[in-house]
């Protein structure tokens, strides 16, 4: 496939000011007719050849001002014709088959009901259309069908007409004020009900909320419904954005690649991001929905009303709405404990991603497909490189910075410098070296010594920026660090500094210090960096206890266990050594287990080991199997030695009744950590509190910890838990996804046989992209099962890979990464994964999407 790259950008030659599309809706024949209005663009160079791009569409006729037009070609998918003059009408019909759409992109059937998914070049797949975010046009829809089969019809805007015909169909017709890029875009049609509600804008307009879901779900609305109107109100009041039009509807389908899509006043959900009550989901579950909503809603402003110019700005719109959803949710609930996610998620995710083979910057400069580019490179990593504009400008400034974005952009399609110069000017900051950000991939390093002489605390930072693929050599980059240094005496610091390291080395000296300080940096993680400062035992354990930085107090802790794993796993330990790390260990979490100031939800993250991902990122030519055995025999031991404390936390937390208020939830999630670590201690006590657990629970949160724990473990309860979960949620997809991703992801020594054994479960399906990413994707990251070392977690995946490939490449693709990580992986390992993406490779007719991948995997 062709490569794009960023430096080839040219302005669009054709405009479409308007478009109206006519739908004929049938699940596997409909008809689409679109008439553009096409105008010469004058600030391009003039080619009098309109490029209309199509993907599997055959055209049945083209008009050219009304007339029937027969010079007209096809170039691979695309239709080209020679215009004369500066302005036309075009007009091309086509029809499509929706049912056969497996790809879930363009307009296809989900469980009877149409609907649509354009971003990115989605629309292609529905008419021909010049199919790039800068060409923006006034959409006017009109849609007709069987009005049984598709009693609601939806578009983007407002509603402008509607009619029935005595022959049973029906339709209605749309209009957008809003110019809009193709990718915006949504059309449903189906059999739907809807929750309803209202919004009032601060300048007293009111708006008409409407949750879209399938008979029986309208009662698991509430909470997307309440988080909608929370954020149209945060948006508000924290930048200003009100909402724009007098609706705004959302759709939950069952079948959707991705968590949900931004359509302008029609938004489109993954079920799993709308769909909740006490039963059913967990509190991870309403804490998702929270920031799902939210993120698509804050879309309106950061991706509608300013859009990407081309692919290679995604980040543009989504790191910046990927921060304000971060943002909103830290002001819903705990801030402190939102960061910490937040942050952990950025390093099981990007941290890797940013190390391996697929490493790209946050503006990437090439591609095959598009579609392969929506990671946690351009959305985390994106966020995370504008929350360091917030640390350098502050709040406020960062806000005259957005505003003056809005101001300038508001209509348009930019870039990612737009952005940048906007804050630049808007907050007063020289943002020059900072551009950087946008340029160089991987996760800097630095590299902190502290030198005490006298009564001087000097402390040296060294960055260096690991090579990527096609970027060898990199520059400095502009690192802000939150610092503070403690006195030991007193276990106060004197306020806090921030520290921006531009150069390659720097040095700063702090005075009046008789004894050696402690230091916190990087507080807030104020840079997504890899921080290497040889800290001893002592110095962590004081940060985790005196440290007023709630992140630098987790970060002392994860912090304490990764020295001790990773030094056990490297071989490094005696056995004194070892016992000394554990007793640290143990000492620290006794601590937080009896620090009577920490709320329940702020002590289960201080509690949380690392994950094996991450402590596998810090050694090279990893074992994965002795890092899972290291951490599990960690667990052990606290499970052991602490095995009172475990069970009096078990018990106290099992005394508070549900609710969603911060202390209950809290409690839920220390209970099942509890047991959790019971588990890796004492089976059988595990496995009973954990059954009791399962019986007594009237929520999911501790029904699914509870089976969880009880999927790792050898034991007749395992069964007879997993039987009642599966008879007691029949029929509930996303519960029984929690069915599928629970043993997929369990810690028993045989999950892999079992994954094996659900993939000829009678539930699974391959064309049900929720379905598969429980069974798999899950499964991949359990390393445990995935790294078996005869190779046999590598076939599985790489034959799903196959399989998946013919009906759904996005989702295949997104199987990849995981057999891309060979280069960080012992050698025996490493050849065995090469294998299977040799094998993926030598296969003729991948998407394009699989072909990307895992050439770049194995380069
Ligand atoms: N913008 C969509 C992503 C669609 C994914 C396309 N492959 C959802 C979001 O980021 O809000
Ligand atoms: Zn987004």
């Amino acid at each position: 496939a062709p490569v794009i790259n960023r430096a080839d950008y040219r302005p669009p030659a054709w405009l479409v000011p308007e478009i109206a599309l006519d739908f004929a809706l049938s699940l596997d024949a409909t008809r689409v007719k679109s008439t553009l209005k096409v105008e010469r663009n004058a600030a391009a160079d003039g080619s009098a050849t309109l490029r209309l791009n199509g993907d599997g569409l055959v055209a049945q006729e083209v008009l050219v001002d009304g007339q029937a037009h027969n010079d007209w070609r096809m170039e691979g998918g695309d239709l080209l014709i020679d215009l004369p003059g500066d302005a036309h009408e075009i007009s091309v019909e086509t029809v499509i088959n929706p049912a056969a759409n497996t790809q879930l992109s363009g307009l296809y059937a989900s469980n009877g009901m149409l609907c649509t998914q354009c971003e990115a070049e989605g629309f292609r797949r529905i008419a021909f259309f010049p199919d790039r975010p800068d060409v923006l046009s006034v959409y006017s829809v009109r849609m007709a069908g069987d009005k049984s089969a598709f009693p609601v019809l939806l578009s983007n805007g407002n509603p402008v007409a509607a009619g029935e015909a005595a022959d049973g169909t029906h339709l209605a017709e749309w209009h957008d004020p809003w110019p809009k890029p193709s990718y915006l875009f949504a059309l449903v049609a189906g059999d739907l009900v809807a929750t309803r509600d209202q919004f009032v804008t601060r300048s007293g307009r009111t708006v008409d909320l409407a949750i879209y879901v399938r008979a029986g779900d309208e009662a698991r609305t509430g909470h997307a419904m309440r988080s909608l109107i929370a954020s149209m109100k945060w948006d508000e009041e924290v930048y200003g954005r009100e909402y724009d039009l007098d609706l705004f509807n959302i759709v939950a389908v069952a079948d959707f690649n991705a968590g949900a899509m931004e359509n302008k006043g029609l938004n489109i959900f993954n079920t799993r991001y709308i769909l909740a009550d006490p039963e059913t989901a967990t509190d991870a579950d309403y804490d998702a929905i929270e920031g799902v909503v939210a993120h698509e809603y804050f879309h309106n402003w950061s991706g509608n009303r300013v859009t990407c110019r081309d692919w290679f700005q995604l980040s543009l719109k989504e790191g910046f709405t990927v921060l304000r959803d971060q943002q909103f949710s830290a002001d819903m609930g705990s801030a402190p404990v939102k960061r910490i996610e937040d942050v952990r998620i950025l390093r099981a995710a990007q941290f890797p991603e940013d190390s391996g083979p697929l490493a790209h910057p946050i503006r990437p400069d090439s591609y095959q497909e598009i579609s392969n580019f929506y990671t946690a490179t351009v959305y985390n990593k994106g966020a995370e490189v504008i929350r360091m504009m917030t640390v350098l400008a502050g709040l406020d400034r960062f806000r005259k910075g957005t505003d003056l974005y809005f101001e300038r952009h508001d209509g348009e399609a930019a870039t990612c410098e737009d952005f940048v110069k906007a804050i630049e000017d808007g907050a007063g900051l020289d943002l020059a070296q900072f551009r950087r950000w946008y340029a160089q991939a991987g996760t800097p390093r630095v590299d902190v010594s502290l030198v005490h002489e006298g009564e001087t605390a000097t402390l040296t930072l060294r960055q260096t920026v690991p090579p990527t693929p096609g970027q060898p050599e990199k520059l400095p980059m502009v690192i802000p660090l939150r610092t503070a240094l403690f006195d030991r005496a007193t276990g106060k610091h004197r306020g806090e500094e921030l520290l921006v390291l531009t150069e390659a080395e720097q040095s700063w000296a702090f005075d009046g210090f008789a004894q050696a300080p402690v230091l916190s940096i990087n507080r807030g993680f104020s840079a997504p960096v890899a921080i290497r400062s040889p800290s001893s035992n002592e110095d962590l354990v004081f940060l985790a206890e005196h440290d007023d930085d709630p992140f630098a107090r987790y970060e002392a802790m994860q912090q304490l266990v990764v020295q001790h794993l990773v030094a056990a796993v490297e071989g490094q330990l005696s056995d004194a050594e070892r016992d000394a790390g554990r007793r640290a260990i143990g000492d620290a979490i006794a601590a937080v287990l009896a620090d009577p100031a920490l709320d329940d939800l702020m002590r289960g993250e201080l509690l949380i080991l690392p994950g094996e991902s991450y402590l596998a990122e810090q050694i090279p030519a990893v074992d994965p199997s002795r890092v899972h055995d290291e951490r599990e025999a960690l667990k052990g031991w606290l499970g052991t030695t602490l095995g009172a404390a475990w069970r009096d936390l078990h018990d106290r937390c099992s005394a508070v009744p549900y609710s969603l208020s911060a202390e209950a939830r809290g409690a839920r999630k220390l209970k099942t950590l509890a047991l959790v670590f019971l588990a890796a201690a004492d089976a059988g006590e595990a496995a009973r509190r954990a059954k009791a657990q399962y019986d007594a629970a009237d929520n999911m949160t501790d029904r699914q910890g509870a089976l969880m724990v009880l999927c790792g473990l050898e034991t007749p309860e395992r069964a007879t838990a997993l039987a009642d979960f599966h008879d007691r949620f029949a029929g509930n997809m996303l519960v029984i996804d929690k069915w599928f991703s629970l043993q997929a992801g369990s810690l028993h020594p045989h999950a892999i046989d079992h994954v094996k054994a659900l993939a000829e479960h009678a539930d699974f399906t391959l064309t049900n992209p929720n379905r598969v990413r429980a069974l798999y994707i899950t499964f991949a990251a359990n390393a445990g099962a995935f790294h078996a070392a005869d190779g046999e977690g590598y076939k599985l995946l790489a034959d799903l890979i196959l399989q998946l490939d013919p009906i759904n490449g996005n989702v295949a693709a997104r199987c990849v990464p995981p057999l891309g990580r060979w280069r960080k992986v012992e050698p025996g390992r490493a050849k065995l994964m090469r294998e299977q993406l040799e094998r993926i490779a030598a296969v003729p007719d991948l998407s394009r999407d699989v072909r990307e991948q895992v050439t770049r995997s194995l380069e």
